[in-house]
């Protein structure tokens, strides 16, 4: 009998749908409308979980599914799963260590070069007509150049790191702050968010946010400055979101670049008409290559666990 295994989002890469109808009985439960009823049916045989980095699981859901061997998320981000309950009950919690750090990287550097060059506002200014009808070299305001900005990044991790490749091949110097410093780094350490944010032109987040909340506060923004940028590839919950757009309809910082929000898909209206912010749909791993990627470790991490190995890339066990 095929194992049972519980999906809580969507996986939009075919070929690993079909491996997982091969290998599992898989029951989707974001394509249930009676998601409590379904769960108190069919838990009791559910021995693995998918879901994905920004949904997590519950404790709460956790202890409705009694024959639980492994949770594996479709991600890196592993902040929404209770993990001392996990380890409480020596389940592995597998991640995608590794599949999407130069996904998440390229999309940074894509927020920050939009942003600062403005390059949604002039598609929308195109596509509305308005260059015909002000073809004057003065209707789009100058931008801001990319190259050479000194940048922060917040969270040295695989991606952290991987913007600062990046971002050092455009001439810029790199700085960072994590909980501590990192001897295999060459940029400069900064203790402090605040410190750091001083000094930069452009603030970049990668940390993860386990443990992290609202740590980009009104102090943080007004350190960044009015000709700062902000760009969020991490959690929105790293930011006070309430502080970011009253700093941004107050010019305290110069723009941002978002990809995650802390109550997605409900992003802060305010943000929609400004020019200076450049928004995306938590889009920073969504490649064919990288779902791919992602996809087939899910499958490993499940066979190992569900054969009675330690996954290789739990972070619990
Ligand atoms: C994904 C993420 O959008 O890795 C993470 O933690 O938030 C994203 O890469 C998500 O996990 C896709 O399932």
């Amino acid at each position: 009998m095929k194992p049972d295994i519980l999906q809580l989002n969507p996986i939009l890469i075919p070929a690993i749908n079909d491996k997982l109808n091969t290998l599992y009985t898989v029951h989707r439960l974001f394509e249930q409308a009676d998601k409590d009823t379904y769960l108190r049916e069919h838990g009791a045989k559910i021995r693995g979980v998918i879901t994905g980095g920004h949904t997590g699981i519950t404790r709460a859901m956790m202890e409705l599914l009694p024959a639980l061997e492994v949770v594996a998320v479709n991600g890196v981000g592993t902040d929404a799963v209770d993990l001392e309950y996990a380890r409480s009950r020596g389940l592995p919690v597998t991640g995608t260590f590794g599949a999407l750090t130069e996904d998440v990287a390229d999309l940074a550097v894509g927020l920050l070069i939009a942003t600062c060059r403005g390059m949604c506002s002039g598609d929308r200014f195109i596509r509305a007509g308005d260059w015909v009808r002000n073809p004057q070299p003065g209707a789009i305001p100058l931008a801001r150049r990319v190259s050479g900005l000194r940048v922060g990044i917040v969270g040295m991790g695989r991606v952290g790191r991987a913007i600062a490749t990046r971002l050092a091949a455009f001439g810029c110097p790199i700085a960072y702050t994590d909980l501590r410093r990192m001897d295999d780094v060459p940029h400069a350490f900064v203790p402090e968010l605040i410190g750091l944010a001083r000094q930069s032109d452009a603030l970049i987040l990668a940390a993860a946010a386990d443990k992290a909340e609202g740590i980009v506060d009104a102090a943080v923004l007004d350190a960044l400055g009015k000709d700062g940028y902000l760009i969020n590839v991490a959690r929105g919950r790293l930011v006070k979101e309430a502080d970011l757009v009253a700093a941004l309809q107050a010019g305290r910082i110069a723009g941002a670049g978002l990809d995650v929000f802390v109550d997605e898909p409900n992003v802060p209206e305010a943000l929609f008409g400004m020019d200076n912010v450049t928004l995306q749909a938590h889009r920073a791993s969504a490649t064919h290559q990288t779902r791919a990627a992602m996809g087939e470790m899910v499958l490993h991490s499940l066979a190992q666990a569900l054969a009675g190995k330690r996954p290789e890339f739990s972070l619990t066990t």
